[in-house]
C-alpha cells in the first residue's frame, strides 16, 4: 500500500510530495568608528544568520560556519550555538560564505549562502556613528521530500524564541505576506512553463 513515503538511496524513509520551508535571513550590521577610525580599522561589524520570524533554529541547525576574507586572523569561524554571528573590525567590504550544517537526522548536505559585507550606504549618504549600515537578505531553506523522522520531529517541536543577536535592535522585519506572494507567483510561472513543455512533448510523442 502507498503510505506516501519512499526509501532513498541511503536507505532513509522520505515523505513524497512534501516540503518543509524554513524562512531565514543572512545579514550584516556595520558601525562606522568615526573619530576612532584609522587606515586599518574603519568599522566594527557583525555578520549573522537568523530565522526570518524570530524562531529558534537549533532543532534544525547544528553548525554555522562563516568564511571571512583571508586578511583576518583565523578566517574560518564556527558557531555551534545561537546566536549565529561573528563580530570583527576592519576596513573593507567582501563576500562572506556562510555554510549551514543541519542536524544529522535531516540527512541533508550542507548549504552555502554568500553574503556581501556592507560598510557604506550609497555614495551620497555620509557616514554616521548614530546608526549602523544594515544589509539583510531573506532566504528560504527548502527541505524537499524530507526524511520522515526528521520532519515529524521538527513539526512536533514547540516553537521557541531565538537567542538575541548583538544587533537585535536594528534588524529589519520582512513582510512575509509580500515575500510569500512573490514566491507563489514564481512557482505558478514555473508550473505553467513545465505544463507547456510537457504538452509539446506529449504532442510530439503522439
Ligand atoms: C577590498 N576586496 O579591497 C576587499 C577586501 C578585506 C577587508 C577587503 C581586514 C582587517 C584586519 C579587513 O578589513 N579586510 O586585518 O583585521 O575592499
Amino acid at each position: 500500500m502507498d503510505d506516501g513515503t519512499f526509501i532513498d538511496e541511503q536507505g532513509s524513509r522520505r515523505l513524497r510530495d512534501t516540503e518543509l520551508v524554513v524562512p531565514v535571513v543572512v545579514g550584516t550590521c556595520a558601525w562606522w568608528l568615526g573619530k576612532k577610525a584609522n587606515d586599518s580599522v574603519t568599522h566594527r561589524w557583525t555578520v549573522y544568520f537568523r530565522s526570518a520570524n524570530g524562531e529558534d533554529l537549533s532543532h534544525i541547525i547544528s553548525k554555522v560556519t562563516f568564511e571571512l576574507h583571508h586578511t583576518f586572523t583565523n578566517p574560518h569561524r564556527v558557531c555551534l550555538q545561537a546566536p549565529y554571528e561573528v563580530t570583527e573590525q576592519g576596513w573593507g567590504e567582501f563576500d562572506i560564505n556562510i555554510t549551514l550544517t543541519f542536524t544529522p537526522d535531516a540527512r541533508e548536505k550542507d548549504v552555502s549562502i554568500m553574503h556581501r559585507l556592507k560598510l557604506y550606504e550609497s555614495e551620497s549618504t555620509p557616514n554616521t556613528t548614530k546608526k549602523p549600515v544594515m544589509s539583510e537578505v531573506y532566504e528560504e531553506l527548502v527541505f524537499s521530500e524530507p526524511v520522515e523522522s526528521f520532519y515529524r520531529r521538527v513539526v512536533a517541536e514547540p516553537q521557541r524564541r531565538a537567542t538575541e543577536l548583538s544587533c537585535q535592535a536594528w534588524i529589519l522585519t520582512f513582510d512575509e505576506r509580500e515575500e510569500v506572494e512573490k514566491l507563489k507567483e514564481c512557482r505558478a510561472r514555473v508550473a505553467a512553463m513545465v505544463a507547456e513543455v510537457r504538452k509539446d512533448f506529449e504532442g510530439a510523442a503522439r
